[in-house]
């Protein structure tokens, strides 16, 4: 498919959302901004829940594709989930579909499978198509949306690159980071790869950086074309001498998803 130009950014407020305002432009796209709060120093971004569907038909109109990062990014209630990440990208995808957009990158994460033990010693990285194991009703909207990706393809044709994130923030936090970082630079180069890849059809990626004590197989992101160049191991002194080895005994430490299964589902909502 030719280079899309037009590319509607979702969640543009936030923490990716502001890293790749920053960092995308420089491939070529234009970005139409979308978020529920306003942009800062982008009076023209559509400032508009996911599930106004009259701003949703005006944001779709006309690109050529979606970089959907909008929603909930952490465990929360699952009324809010299920406004943000579920009825959200629902909306998202039938207003994007009815609109003739054929290509969505969407924001997936690593917790759609956190109850994935990390491997441990010689243990092989975690295959993709490993079973999903949320680990939280926040992992559970992603495993929603790589199911809706699917059902998209399946059904109307709408090609998909879901995107298990690691956690992408300009550098990683914790000794977990160390196995799961995607360097900013690596997640532009990673979005261009799925946004530009032909036949997609609905993809399922790891997102991280070519980290050295990586836990999962970047092979599926590879052949989009991706070719990650950051790696986090310089980070690795100072983080272990900080916060220590991780522990297998500790439950916060023994999953992909790291404390993120140890967060209880928040009920009544
Ligand atoms: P963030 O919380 O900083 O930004 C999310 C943005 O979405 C916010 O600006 C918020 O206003 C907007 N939003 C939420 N609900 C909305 C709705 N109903 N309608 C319109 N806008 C809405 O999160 P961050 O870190 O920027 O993550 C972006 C996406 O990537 C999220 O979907 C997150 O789940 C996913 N992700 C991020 C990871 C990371 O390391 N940053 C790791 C894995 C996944
Ligand atoms: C996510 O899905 C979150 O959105 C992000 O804030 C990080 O917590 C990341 O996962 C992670 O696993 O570190």
């Amino acid at each position: 498919m030719p280079t899309p130009r037009t590319v509607l950014l979702t969640g543009a407020a936030g923490g990716l959302g502001t890293l790749m305002r920053d960092l995308l432009p420089a491939y070529g796209y234009a970005l139409r901004l979308f978020d529920a709060r306003p942009v800062e120093g982008a009076p023209d971004a559509i400032t508009a829940d996911l599930t106004d569907t009259a701003a949703l038909r005006e944001a779709v109109d006309g690109v050529d594709a979606v970089l959907h990062l909008a929603g909930i990014s952490l465990e929360a209630s699952f009324a809010k989930i299920l406004k943000s990440n579920i009825a959200g990208t629902y909306d998202l995808y039938a207003a994007a579909h009815e609109a003739g957009v054929g290509r969505i990158v969407f924001a997936s994460s690593n917790h759609a499978v956190g109850y994935t033990p990390r491997p441990v010693g010689d243990a092989p990285p975690i295959p993709v198509d490993t079973p999903r194991r949320p680990d939280t009703l926040y992992g559970l909207s992603k495993a929603f949306g790589e199911d809706l990706a699917q059902f998209y393809w399946d059904k109307h044709g709408v090609e998909t690159v879901s995107v298990r994130i690691g956690s992408c923030f300009a550098e990683p936090a914790t000794v977990r980071g160390l196995s799961v970082w995607l360097s900013p630079a690596d997640g532009a180069r990673l979005f261009h790869a799925a946004l530009t890849a032909e036949n997609v059809g609905h993809t399922v990626v790891y997102g991280s950086s070519a980290n050295t004590r990586l836990w999962w197989d970047l092979t599926s992101a590879r052949a989009l074309g991706y070719e990650p160049q950051d790696d986090s191991e310089p980070f690795a002194e100072k983080l272990i001498a900080e916060q220590g080895e991780l522990d297998p005994a500790d439950e916060a430490h023994a999953y992909l998803g790291g404390h993120f299964v140890t967060n209880p589902p928040i009920w009544p909502h």
